[in-house]
């Protein structure tokens, strides 16, 4: 059983008991079903509780069950609400926590419903590109009013309980324990008939017909791809254009159809694929964790300074360390002009601006960073530079103290032989604006220890990152693929694209980006360094040599005016360059190459399925645990498309098999050797499986 069934004195106290969050899964709705019968087949019970054990009242539908018959087996939430809200006995939700989705739904089908203060109350459906599909858009605008329904609904952001307690949702917030005040309240009401539905309210809102037109406009507007939203605002109208039942059905329907989008299926993937993300199957919960009260950065660069700032954000004391007087003061004057930007945007208090610019201070000294819990080295990407500073950091680090690398591509398992303590070394990679982008990829050394690994992954998330974990590896998960994805992108010049078409075709796909505006904003200087170590390296590995005659044409990007396209002064819109594609034009000439106009399907599929058969192959190697980590890596620090879920549940959607058939085809061309499929991603296409 997943609902408990306790009568206590005259009043039945259904508690709903699925852990984690009480997820209205098949086994719970038949609970609860036969719970209510239960009690109103007991003649000494005069009014039923619904209650959820541990951390939240109901997150709603088991979303685990979507994919499978259960979703849709009886009794639905449809029928547990209808027996619910047809009790001959009033039914009383008592809230805490959270109730969320089908847990607010069935809520809303209660008789009454009282909560704590503090409780999260919120229809986020939306979020997972469906709407609330169990009478939510129909019950809440009955309860909550019109404008305040469709913002909840459209957003799916939660409201504090205390904060809707002068609608009708709730009758009482209880002070106190929660289970004596809804038993005191179900005993108050035990005798009221008729019982209150919400379904017989009416939603009263002169000229909504007006409102509604702003809505659709609006929320059109924002949607992007995702078909939800708007979806959220016709279902939400049917509250006040249609009979109850009548919009019961319409929301039915628009639901079973969201279920089914690619972009639904998206979004379940990544929440799961987030949360999936947090789990190392041999670093359990309760590993033991350092204290980590103080925090050093080494480099007060760009990288450097915004490391610090998430630190800071998160009230964090952050010590940060530069050779030279001038460069830590640019440094620290950036930092501030950065939040006075925030302040300025009406995102921080004057308070919070003075809180997080003083807990940020700089040293020229590595005794002052000596007793820093964590130290995270943020300097020049090169193994010699960070040599110095490693064994620097194993001279004056206290013991026990946390030896992080921001490295972007080297080897941490040598950095980390750089010092006498490898069980304290670890990479933390994180993306450019390094206060903004949600994305840390945490690199677990040969040597890591379990602690430091278990800290790290503790430490993200109380700077609101998405932490995942990567092998140590050329470039990690993220610039690993990325690799391939820039190769393509430079052998797709040669062969007859010029970068503004690549570009297009690639954000048409739905990328923030494409690689070329990319290069520019983050440099293309630095894609050069990291080469010109791998033409040592790596001298067997083929790449375009224009962005290298880019580069030495001078044009690094935005920063020095200049990249693949021009920039005109104070403005970042990039101008198709006459001069660069002449270059381009002429390489291909130069090198013997005859352009071709190349489609933008196959520009997307080869610089995607690059991204694929890299992951499979670093998932085969193990450098990812899963393929939804690869997926968070690439929807939370490269700009891959949400909707698309990540390029693992990409291909699987795609179907692995036409990947494969994809990359035959691109073999026979130019560069072939790079589509060989990798053992994996043969090997599942050919059983007709998926990376997820
Ligand atoms: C719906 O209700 C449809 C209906 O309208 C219509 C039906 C016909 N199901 O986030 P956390 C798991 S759609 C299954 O780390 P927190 C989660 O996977 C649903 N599992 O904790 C994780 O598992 P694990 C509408 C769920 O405290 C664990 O709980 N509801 C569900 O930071 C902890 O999660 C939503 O969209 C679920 N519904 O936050 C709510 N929810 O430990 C989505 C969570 O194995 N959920 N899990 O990794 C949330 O927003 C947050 O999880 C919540 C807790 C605020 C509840």
């Amino acid at each position: 059983m997943t609902a408990e069934y306790q009568v206590n004195g005259d009043v039945a106290v259904i508690t709903l008991n699925n852990p984690p969050v009480n997820g209205l899964g098949h086994a719970t709705r038949t609970a609860i079903v036969s719970g209510v019968m239960k009690a109103i087949d007991d003649p000494a019970v005069k009014a039923i509780v619904i209650t959820g054990a541990g951390r939240a009242f109901s997150g709603g539908a088991d979303i685990k069950e979507f994919n499978s018959p259960k979703a849709l087996a009886e009794p639905t939430l449809h029928t547990v609400i209808n027996v619910v809200e047809n009790a001959s006995k009033p039914v009383i939700a008592a809230i805490h926590s959270v109730a969320m989705g089908g847990g607010l739904e069935l809520a809303l089908g209660c008789h009454y419903r009282v909560a704590s203060a503090g409780a999260q109350i919120a229809l986020p459906e939306v979020k997972l590109g469906i709407l609330p599909g169990a009478g939510g858009t129909q019950r809440l605008p009955r309860v909550v009013g019109l404008e305040m329904a469709l913002n909840m609904i459209v957003s799916g952001t939660p409201v504090a309980s205390e904060k809707l307690l002068k609608t009708r949702l709730f009758d009482q917030l209880v002070d106190g324990d929660l289970n004596e005040g809804a038993l005191a309240f179900a005993r108050k009401v035990a005798a009221v008939r008729p019982l209150p539905k919400v379904r017989d309210l009416k939603v009263d809102y002169p000229n909504y017909e007006a409102f509604l037109q702003f809505s659709r406009n609006t929320v059109k507007a924002m949607a992007g791809p995702f078909p939800a939203p708007l979806k959220c605002v016709e279902a939400v109208a049917a509250s006040v254009t249609m009979k109850f039942d009548e919009g019961l059905k319409f929301e039915r329907e628009l639901f079973l159809d969201l279920v089914q989008t690619p972009e639904s299926k998206a979004l379940r993937h990544a929440f799961f694929a987030e949360r999936a993300a947090g789990k190392i199957p041999d670093v359990p919960e309760g590993t033991p964790m350092r204290d980590i009260k103080s925090v050093a950065v080494i480099g007060a660069g760009t990288m450097g300074g915004g490391i610090a700032m998430n630190f800071a954000n998160a009230g964090i004391p952050v010590k940060i360390l530069e050779m030279k007087q001038e460069a830590l003061e640019k440094g620290l004057g950036t930092i501030r002009k950065n939040y006075e930007n925030t302040m300025k945007k009406g995102k921080l208090t004057q308070d919070k601006f003075e809180q997080r610019v003083g807990l940020i201070t700089g040293t020229m000294s590595y005794d002052d960073i000596a007793q820093a819990d964590i130290v995270i080295e943020a300097v020049f990407e090169d193994m010699g530079v960070k040599e110095s500073v490693f064994r620097k950091l194993d001279e004056v680090m206290k013991p026990g103290a946390i030896l992080a690398s921001n490295t972007s591509t080297l080897d941490v398992d040598k950095i980390a032989g750089f010092t006498k303590r490898p069980q304290d070394v670890i990479g933390t990679h994180f993306f450019s604006p390094a206060n903004v982008m949600k994305l840390l990829e945490i690199v677990r050394g040969a040597k890591t220890g379990k602690d430091v690994l278990a800290t790290t992954m503790a430490l993200s998330k109380k700077i609101k990152k998405t932490g995942v974990v990567s092998g140590v590896c050329d470039g990690f998960i993220g610039n690993r693929m990325i690799e391939q994805y820039s190769r393509q992108a430079g052998f797709l010049l040669e062969e007859g694209a010029l970068p503004e078409q690549v570009d297009k075709a690639v954000e048409k796909f739905g990328f923030a980006m494409g690689p070329f505006r990319m290069g520019d904003l983050a440099g293309n200087d630095i894609g050069w360094y990291i080469r010109k170590r791998r033409y040592v390296e790596k001298p067997q590995v083929t790449y375009s040599k224009t962005a290298d005659l880019l580069c030495e044409m001078g044009r690094y990007g935005q920063k020095t005016g200049a990249g693949w396209y021009d920039y005109k002064a104070g403005d970042r819109k990039p101008y198709p360059s006459q001069l660069v594609n002449d270059m381009i034009i002429k390489h291909s000439a130069d090198i013997g190459v005859e352009r071709r106009k190349i489609s933008d399907q196959e520009i997307v599929e080869r610089l995607v399925f690059a991204l694929v058969n890299e992951g499979a192959q670093i998932l085969e190697e193990g450098i990812a645990m899963r393929a939804s980590d690869i997926d968070m890596v690439y929807l939370t620090g490269y700009g891959f498309p949400v909707f698309r879920g990540g390029p693992m549940f990409y291909a699987d959607s795609v179907g692995l098999t036409n990947v494969v058939m994809a990359m035959q085809k691109y073999a026979k061309g130019r560069h072939g050797e790079a589509w060989k499929p990798a053992p994996l991603l043969a090997k599942l296409a050919a059983e007709g499986k998926t990376f997820n």
